[in-house]
C-alpha cells in the first residue's frame, strides 16, 4: 500500500527541539514511576474525527478531503483503515476507537450494512495483527440517521428502540472480534427538547433496559471489558440525560448497573456541565467508576463542544494527577476525541494536532508525577483533615459520637473558630506553578 503521508515517523527529540514534527515530551518507552509512558497514557486515535471529519460545520462545507484517494464508499472505507494505521504507526499511537458508522458506511438495509462491517473489520483485524495496534473501545452511532431524531434507547417509538438494539448488538460483536476492552455509551440524542412531549420516566427506564440487554449479550459472547457512559449535559439535545458524572452515578445506582459500568470522562463535556475536567475525574475516582478519558478541550468563550486538541498544561497535569491517584488506567486510555480546526485543513495538520495533544499529556504526566513526589499539596490536604484522625473527629467517623455528645463537646469548648485554619488557596496555586516551572 502506498503511503498517504509524506511524513516520517515522529521521533522524540526532547524539550529543546524546535522541529515541529518531533515530540518534545512524549518518549513512549521512557519509564516514569515504574511504567512506560505509552502504558501510562494509552493514547488512542478517534476514527470519526481523524479519518472522517472533513471540517464541515453549520456554516459551511468541508475544507479537508477525507476520501483518502477512494471514489466509492467502500473503497473510501478501506483506504481510511490503511491511512489510520499509517497515522498510528508514525505517531506511536497504540490504540484506536470507533463508531460502527465511522468504519463502514450505512447501506439501505441493516443486513447489507452489517456485511460491510464484517468486511472492514476483517481488514482492521489483519492490520492490527500486523502492527500490534489495539482497539481501546467501540461504540454505535445511534444519533446520525434521521430514525434517531427523537433518540435511540430513549425514543418514544419501540421500533426505533429495536433498531438501536440491533445496531448495538452488532457493534458489540465487532468490539469483541477486534479484542476491544471497552464499549462506550455516549448519549447521542438520549435527552429531550421539551417536557411538553416527553415521558422522562419511561425514557430513562428504557435506556437502562437497553444497557442491561447490552451487558447480558456482550458477556454471553465473551466481552470481559468495561462499559462506559460518557456524560455530557447538552448538545445535541437541550437536556442530555447523562448530564455529568454525579447524574450518571445516580442512574447507575438506581438501575443496578454499577458492576458493569464506569465513566468515560471528556474534558469539553465537563466544561459544558459547568465543571472542571478534574472535578469530573475526581467524582468518578472517589466513587470507583473512573474508567477512560476523551482528551480534548473546549473554548471558554464559545460554550459549545468544539473538541479542540488539548494544549492546556494545567488541565493535563491535574488530569494525570487524578489518573495516577486512581492507580492508572485498567481497560481505559486517553482517546483524542479532538479535531483540528476547520482552517487547519491539510493532512499534515493531523500530525501537528496529535503531536500537540500527545506532548501536552506527556508533559502533564511528567508534571503530575513531579507534583505527587513533591508531596506539598498532598501533605497540605492530609493536614487540613487531620482533626478526623483522633478525638471528636474519630468519634464521629466511627459512629460513637451522637448529637448529644457533640452538643456537650461544643458547650464545653465555647467556640470553635480558633480550630479553623486558612485554606491557603493562593499558596497552593503557587506551589503548583513552582512544581511546573522549577527544574
Ligand atoms: C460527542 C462525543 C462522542 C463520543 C462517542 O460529543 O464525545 O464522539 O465520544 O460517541
Ligand atoms: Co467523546
Amino acid at each position: 500500500m502506498a503511503e498517504f503521508f509524506n511524513i516520517p515517523k515522529i521521533p522524540y527529540e526532547g524539550r529543546n527541539s524546535q522541529n515541529p514534527l518531533a515530540f518534545k515530551f512524549y518518549n513512549p518507552d521512557e519509564v516514569i514511576d515504574g511504567k512506560k509512558m505509552r502504558e501510562h497514557l494509552k493514547f488512542a486515535l478517534s476514527w470519526w474525527h481523524t479519518m472522517c471529519g472533513d471540517g464541515t460545520d453549520m456554516f459551511g462545507v468541508g475544507t479537508e478531503d477525507k476520501r483518502w484517494g477512494g471514489s466509492e464508499p467502500m473503497e473510501i472505507a478501506r483506504n481510511k483503515a490503511y491511512a489510520a494505521f499509517e497515522i498510528m504507526d508514525k505517531l506511536s499511537v497504540d490504540y484506536y476507537c470507533f463508531h460502527d458508522r465511522d468504519i463502514a458506511p450505512e447501506a439501505d438495509k441493516l443486513k447489507e450494512t452489517n456485511a460491510r462491517l464484517d468486511e472492514i473489520s476483517d481488514l482492521l483485524k489483519e492490520l492490527m495483527d500486523k502492527s500490534g495496534k489495539k482497539l481501546l473501545w467501540g461504540t454505535a452511532n445511534c444519533f446520525n440517521n434521521p430514525r434517531y431524531m427523537h433518540g435511540a434507547g430513549t425514543a418514544p417509538n419501540a421500533d426505533v428502540f429495536a433498531f438501536a438494539a440491533a445496531q448495538i448488538k452488532k457493534a458489540l460483536e465487532l468490539t469483541v472480534k477486534l479484542g476491544g476492552n471497552g464499549y462506550v455509551f455516549w448519549g447521542g440524542r438520549e435527552g429531550y427538547e421539551t417536557l411538553l412531549n416527553t415521558n422522562l420516566g419511561l425514557e430513562q427506564d428504557n435506556m437502562a433496559r437497553l444497557m442491561k440487554m447490552a451487558v447480558e449479550y456482550a458477556r454471553s459472547i465473551g466481552f470481559k471489558g468495561d462499559f462506559y457512559i460518557e456524560p455530557k449535559p447538552k448538545e445535541p439535545t437541550k437536556h442530555q440525560y447523562d448530564f455529568d458524572t454525579a447524574t450518571v452515578l445516580g442512574f447507575l445506582r438506581k438501575y443496578d448497573l454499577l458492576n458493569d459500568f464506569k465513566m468515560n470522562i471528556e474534558a469539553n463535556h465537563a466544561t459544558l456541565a459547568g465543571h472542571t475536567f478534574q472535578h469530573e475525574l475526581r467524582v468518578a475516582r472517589e466513587n470507583g467508576v473512573f474508567g477512560s478519558i476523551d482528551a480534548n478541550q473546549g473554548d471558554m468563550l464559545l460554550g459549545w463542544d468544539t473538541d479542540q486538541f488539548p494544549t492546556n498544561i494545567y488541565d493535563a497535569t491535574l488530569c494525570m494527577y487524578e489518573v495516577l491517584k486512581a492507580g492508572g488506567f485498567t481497560h481505559g486510555g486517553l482517546n483524542f476525541d479532538s479535531k483540528a480546526r476547520r482552517g487547519s485543513f491539510t493532512h499534515e495538520d493531523i500530525f501537528h494536532s496529535y503531536i500537540a495533544g500527545m506532548d501536552t499529556f506527556a508533559l502533564g504526566l511528567r508534571m503530575a508525577d513531579k507534583l505527587i513526589k513533591d508531596g506539598r499539596i498532598d501533605k497540605f490536604v492530609e493536614d487540613r483533615y487531620s482533626s478526623w484522625n483522633s478525638g471528636i473527629g474519630a468519634d464521629i467517623i466511627s459512629g460513637r459520637a451522637k448529637m448529644e455528645d457533640l452538643e456537650k463537646y461544643v458547650l464545653e469548648k465555647g467556640d470553635v473558630l480558633s480550630s479553623v485554619s486558612s485554606g491557603r488557596q493562593e499558596m497552593l496555586e503557587s506551589v503548583l506553578n513552582n512544581v511546573l516551572f522549577s527544574d
